[in-house]
């Protein structure tokens, strides 16, 4: 029998357009962190415009999630962030972070993708902090602590010369960022051969800090999203001590294999439990949300022990 790595919660697809009491079209690609007894999850929703906002919902269980009567984020208005954001604001990922909470989204304009980063204490009110890169950039974390003095964040540049790699950073201040390197790469006819990304926020654990990344596979009938695991050396997160040969989800439910975008299995969060497990989130298809769970061991025994190559 094949093995499982992610077991699908059995009540999934976890939300939908349908538990939204405002307009949307779809839910997906959502960050979760815990905070206090609750699990808090800032989901993308596209309008009916085709443009994204970013909802809010509450769970106590990480599975039954009740969302609030507004939208977290909309695109500004005015100002600096207007001008960026016009497009929407899309795939929110959530950092803990020396008793916040880091919002890192991709905003969308005529002039491209670039990251914006806000700041919440309370998940009731939200500030935005600055704009993280330039345009061409995708897919950014921030691990949550600092590192020899320095934050460090993963992100995914545009590349039409090598194909989209995940790129890691460092800054003093959250805002400005240089040292940068590239540490893992697509792997030529593998199932992250088209291009990768950062997906939830690295995980600490006593063997290093395990990323879970989205890969892009390239078929006669458009692509498909999987998901798979790498693990960052504890005190030197750009050396990568090993990425699992193996894909560690890919679309099977109806709701990931059919929706706005078909064959997308998508993550931009995961809950890390005290016994050992993982709970992890992903948008199906880019039209719903889904949970499952997995071992943090055993992912961690994937990187370990099936490893292909971070730079091929
Ligand atoms: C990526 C992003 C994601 C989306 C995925 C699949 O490029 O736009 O937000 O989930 O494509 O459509």
């Amino acid at each position: 029998m094949k093995k499982e790595f992610v077991k699908r919660y059995k009540g999934n697809p976890i939300l939908t357009k349908k538990d939204v009491p405002y307009p949307v079209e779809t839910v997906h690609n959502a960050g979760v962190v815990k905070y206090n007894l609750e699990y808090i999850m800032l989901f993308r929703s596209h309008l009916n415009n085709g443009r994204s906002i970013i909802g809010i919902a509450r769970s106590l269980d990480g599975f039954k999630f009740k969302v609030d009567s507004k939208p977290f984020m909309v695109p500004s208005k005015n100002g600096y962030f207007a001008e960026y954001e016009e497009y929407g604001i899309e795939d929110p990922r959530i950092t803990p972070l020396e008793g916040a909470y880091y919002i890192t989204y991709s905003a969308y304009s005529r002039h491209g993708v670039r990251i914006g980063l806000a700041r919440t204490a309370d998940f009731s009110s939200v500030e935005r902090v600055a704009f993280i890169t330039q345009a061409d950039y995708r897919n950014t974390v921030i691990f949550p602590r600092k590192m020899n003095g320095y934050y460090v964040k993963l992100d995914r540049p545009h590349s039409d010369i090598s194909p989209w790699s995940i790129w890691i950073s460092f800054s003093r201040d959250l805002i400005h960022w240089g040292q940068s390197k590239v540490i893992l790469k697509p792997l030529a006819y593998h199932w992250d051969e088209m291009k990768i990304g950062a997906g939830a926020p690295p995980i600490l654990t006593k063997e290093g800090w395990l990323s879970i990344y989205h890969g892009v596979f390239q078929t006669m009938s458009g692509a498909v999203y999987r998901l798979g695991v790498m693990l960052h050396r504890v005190d030197e997160p750009s050396e990568i001590i090993g990425v699992s040969d193996k894909w560690i989800l890919s679309p099977e439910d109806e709701w990931e294999r059919t929706g706005y975008v078909p064959n997308v299995v998508f993550t931009c969060g995961a809950v890390a439990e005290n016994d050992g497990t993982l709970k992890l989130y992903w948008g199906g298809a880019d039209t719903v949300m889904c949970a499952g769970t997995a071992s943090i061991e055993e992912l961690i025994n994937l990187c370990l022990e099936d490893s292909r190559p971070a730079i091929p």
